[in-house]
């Protein structure tokens, strides 16, 4: 006898006819208070307000030599230019990201493994953690374009599939970020409500939507009730900072039209208690270099 797949409860249904705010129905910070971590109590407190955390220096700057190196190695290996992991400038065909740098490099593979990073994961979600997306993003200056307002999980729900919001991100600054180039805004505060966005997700989406993302947007609407509610927060940092964001915080970056490029290495950590099903608001899934399918705890 042959069973259907279980199928799982839309807690956050989205990408339908209209956009619809719905109360978050998942803990911010899974981990028991007091569990033991790279991260205090104080700081574990003002991410589940806020849902981002900075960390001054997450790496130190031989560290930040180190991958910046290997970024750089990896943008200019002709390989990567015809790697479908790879994202190119519209304008300048420049690659602006690779993706699943921690099955590319074993350099980057280390980082994500590093006690201080893969701590942190473990520490906010409250499990063990497996990567769901790792990526650099180079962001050179004279023009790169940023990325519209938007909520990561939003996207991982519709067209990843993943149910929960269980689902932590770091940004380890390469270069330095200014507030002039380009660097990530969040809104604080907004990871506790979901948006869920009007407008069907279109097949192979993902092909658009990594340079210009159109399915998953929210309206000027909502973005204006957002940020009267929560204000808008621009991280600035030296190469080797970085910031822990949840899933679901509202966030975005303008375009970078400084002479000074803003490159980070960016790691999505899922909770192997949250793993992937079928995307909830999308035709296919997208491939894996996007949203794993390998649930290997990172060891
Ligand atoms: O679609 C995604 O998975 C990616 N897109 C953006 C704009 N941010 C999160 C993620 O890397
Ligand atoms: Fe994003």
């Amino acid at each position: 006898m042959t069973f259907a797949p279980e199928r799982i409860t839309d807690l956050y249904p989205t990408r339908g006819a209209t956009e619809v705010a719905s109360p978050r129905q998942d803990p911010v910070v899974w981990s028991a208070p007091g569990a033991p971590g790279p991260i205090s109590a104080g700081h574990l407190a003002d991410y589940e307000r806020d849902g981002f955390l900075a960390v001054d220096q997450l790496i130190t700057p031989e560290e930040v030599t180190l991958y910046r190196g290997e970024l750089e190695r990896l943008i200019s290996d002709p390989e990567m230019l015809a790697d479908e992991r790879s994202i190119v400038e519209p304008k300048s065909r420049e690659i602006r990201t690779v993706f699943e740098v921690h099955k590319i490099s074993q350099i980057f593979a280390g980082l994500v493994s590093d006690p201080r990073v893969v701590g942190r994961a473990r520490q906010i979600l409250g499990s063990d953690v497996y990567v769901h997306q790792s990526r650099i993003n180079v962001k050179p200056g004279f023009g790169a374009s940023g990325f519209y307002w938007h909520s990561d999980f939003e996207t991982w729900h519709a067209e990843d599939g993943l149910p929960n919001m269980r689902t932590v991100s770091v940004s380890i600054a390469l270069t330095e970020n200014y507030d002039t180039n380009g660097g990530l805004m969040i809104m604080p505060g907004s990871h506790k409500k979901f948006l869920g966005c009007a407008g069907a997700t279109p097949k192979d989406n993902y092909k658009k939507s990594l340079q210009m993302q159109d399915a998953g947007t929210p309206s000027d609407e909502a973005l204006t009730e957002f940020a009267d509610a929560h204000g808008i927060r621009l991280f600035t940092g030296k190469a080797g900072s970085a910031t822990w964001f949840d899933c679901n915080c509202m966030h975005g970056s303008g375009d970078n039209i400084t002479p000074y490029p803003r490159s980070n290495v960016f790691i999505v950590f899922n909770s192997v208690e949250n793993t992937a099903v079928e995307p909830f608001a999308a035709p296919v899934r997208r491939p894996d270099f996007l949203g794993a399918r390998d649930f290997t705890p990172v060891r």
